[in-house]
């Protein structure tokens, strides 16, 4: 096994930069283009990648040190030979080798006013983003100027983020920014156009402002043309005297990959007290932070602000605006109002989808005898009036199941859970103004034929809008069955403050195997969505097993 050098590739117009974060320690086990560590210039962080797989031998840098390219940041045991071309990410060297080929990139931001800005200034001009290497779409986390202010040339606009690197894009040429054509959450690539300046001036020395580096980047983007071609110097116009207006923005000290974790949670960086150096945002924080929100410990700014109007409190997640379109643009469009029940049920689902941590187990039953006897039994039946639905079966099976894990059958309450011992189950019924959720009462004590009859009743009653409060209160568990129209396997939202769900799809004839040949059965998707928080996965994978099983063979219920 050979040992390689990691070293700090090729990082754009930056001679030095710190080491914030250490990624990796001895003895970790890394793959090509994990990141190994963070650093960072006052203009941007990035990561820097692994060019290879392998075993860490040694870190050669510690948090604090300043590296530039060139500087071994660790030794690899690598897998395979270390001659392994270097990805794009890294450059490699053997030990003792020059590194190899510079593969990250620094971007050089080239403005669109540079060299070919108007030589006296004066004109609006727009501003573009320049040469940001291989990034595509990067989004911008941060807008920092406003309509109005006054910039320098190379003060930065706006911040970017990609997956390995966050940078500032700075303003070619000084002026006021007539226009920004930016906003929060925007994916921009090069060339897109991100402010006018009016009153503008040439940079100096016609070089481009100071380059945001993409470590992850593929080929040197140093060459990136100047971009005199996107230049607009419309007429001249005098420059107002505003006084240079300070940056806005106060981005939250964390790493890209830090930031991104933290978006797909909600999480809103800002309210994060960060353990790392100089009060670095690092990836335990934002997980401790979550843990603290979920366990009702703390509270985001945005829920607490909420929370008197609130009564209770939902999760006010720190999120972008919901986007304001004008469809009208482009097309006819009619407005209906919402109806009372979607809106009712909208806010429950929606809190329950943002606040439960939902895993969903997908499985399937065998119900080929189960359906055999049903459709017997309706036969049999059928002067009396009676139909018996899979469903009711369905109800009667989740009952055993309830009972032999009774973790499901089960509420959170603060810290304590609330194990209930009677068993309600309710059932989404579709209805022309909405989902609603009846519940059968005590379906322990009730058999098939009773549970059909209730459902029936109350699937009418939900049809004619004349269920009462108290036919939907009280539930242990859901049943969400979309059998009678189709589908293979969903996602159903668990119904707080219960902690699952089972969704229940069309049955299809499948070959299964018994041993010896492929046999034609009728399988029953089923799909269970449970709360991690009070479920595991085994437990989970165990319930949906066990109600195959009893599906499969109904005299279980009887054991
Ligand atoms: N596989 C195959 N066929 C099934 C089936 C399944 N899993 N479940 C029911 N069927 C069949 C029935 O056998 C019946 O066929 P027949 O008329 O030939 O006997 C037909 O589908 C219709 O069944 P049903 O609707 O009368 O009875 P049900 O017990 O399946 O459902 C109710 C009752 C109230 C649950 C249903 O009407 C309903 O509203 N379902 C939608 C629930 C829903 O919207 N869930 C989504 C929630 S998340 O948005």
């Amino acid at each position: 096994m050979a040992l390689v050098d990691i070293q700090v590739p090729d990082i754009g117009d930056f001679d030095e930069v710190t080491v914030i974060e250490l990624l990796v320690k001895p003895g970790d086990t890394v793959k090509a283009e994990q990141s190994l560590i963070t650093v960072e210039s006052d203009k941007a962080s990035m990561e820097i990648p692994s060019s290879q797989s392998g075993v860490v031998k040694e870190v050669r840098v510690k948090l604090g040190d300043k590296v530039k390219q060139g500087s071994v940041v660790l030794v690899l045991e690598g897998e395979g030979a270390a001659t392994t071309a270097a990805p794009a990410a890294a450059p490699v060297s053997e030990q003792n080798e020059a590194p190899a080929q510079a593969a990250p990139a620094p971007a050089a931001p080239v403005s669109v006013a540079s060299a070919a800005a108007p030589a006296a200034a004066a004109g609006p001009v727009e501003v573009r983003v320049p040469d940001i290497g291989d990034f595509k779409d990067v989004a911008v986390i941060e807008v920092l100027v406003k309509v109005g202010d006054t910039v320098k040339a190379e003060q930065s606009l706006v911040t970017v983020e990609s997956d390995k690197a966050s940078m500032e894009i700075p303003s070619s040429v000084a002026g006021v920014i007539r226009e920004l054509k930016v906003k929060l959450g925007d994916k921009i690539n090069i060339g897109d156009l991100l402010a006018i300046l009016e009153g503008t001036s040439a940079p100096a020395a016609a070089a481009a402002p100071a380059p945001a580096p993409a470590p992850a980047a593929a080929a040197a983007a140093a060459a990136a043309a100047p971009a005199a071609s996107r230049t607009s110097a419309p007429a001249p116009v005098a420059v107002p005297a505003h006084e240079p207006s300070v940056p806005t923005g106060n981005l939250p000290h964390a790493s890209p990959s830090v930031r991104k974790f933290a978006r797909e949670l909600g999480v809103p960086l800002g309210e994060v007290k960060g353990s790392g150096p100089k009060g670095r945002i690092t990836l335990d924080d934002v997980q401790g932070f979550t843990k603290a929100v979920m366990a009702g410990e703390a509270r985001t700014q945005a829920q607490a602000a909420k929370a008197p109007a609130a009564s209770g409190g939902g999760a006010g997640l720190d999120l972008l605006p919901w986007p304001k379109v004008d469809f009208t643009k482009f097309g006819p469009v009619e407005r209906k109002d919402m109806s009372r029940i979607k809106k009712i049920s909208g806010a429950n689902l929606h809190r329950n989808w943002v606040m439960i941590p939902h895993v969903c187990n997908h499985d399937d039953a065998d119900i080929t005898e189960l359906e055999a006897f049903r459709v017997l039994m309706n036969k049999e039946n059928e002067k009396a009036g009676i139909k018996i639905t899979m469903l009711a079966f369905l109800i009667k099976a989740s009952v055993a199941a309830l009972k032999k894990f009774p973790e499901f059958n089960a509420s959170l309450d603060g810290d304590q859970l609330v194990l209930k011992q009677y068993y309600n189950v309710a059932f989404a019924a579709d209805t022309p103004n909405g989902l609603v959720v009846p519940v059968i009462k005590d379906a322990d004590k009730k058999g098939v034929v009773q549970i059909s009859q209730e459902m029936g009743e109350l699937a009418k009653k939900a049809r004619d809008g004349k269920l009462s409060p108290a036919d939907m209160q009280g539930a242990c568990f859901t049943i969400s069955s979309l059998g009678g129209i189709g589908g293979r396997y969903f996602t159903p939202i668990i119904n707080a403050p219960e902690v699952a769900i089972l969704g229940v799809c069309k049955s299809s004839i499948a070959p299964v195997w018994d041993g010896q040949a492929f046999q034609p059965r009728l399988m029953l998707p089923l799909s269970l969505s449970w709360d991690h928080r009070v479920i595991d996965g085994a437990s989970a994978a165990r319930f949906n097993a066990y109600l195959g099983q009893i599906l499969g063979d109904f005299r279980r219920v009887l054991l």
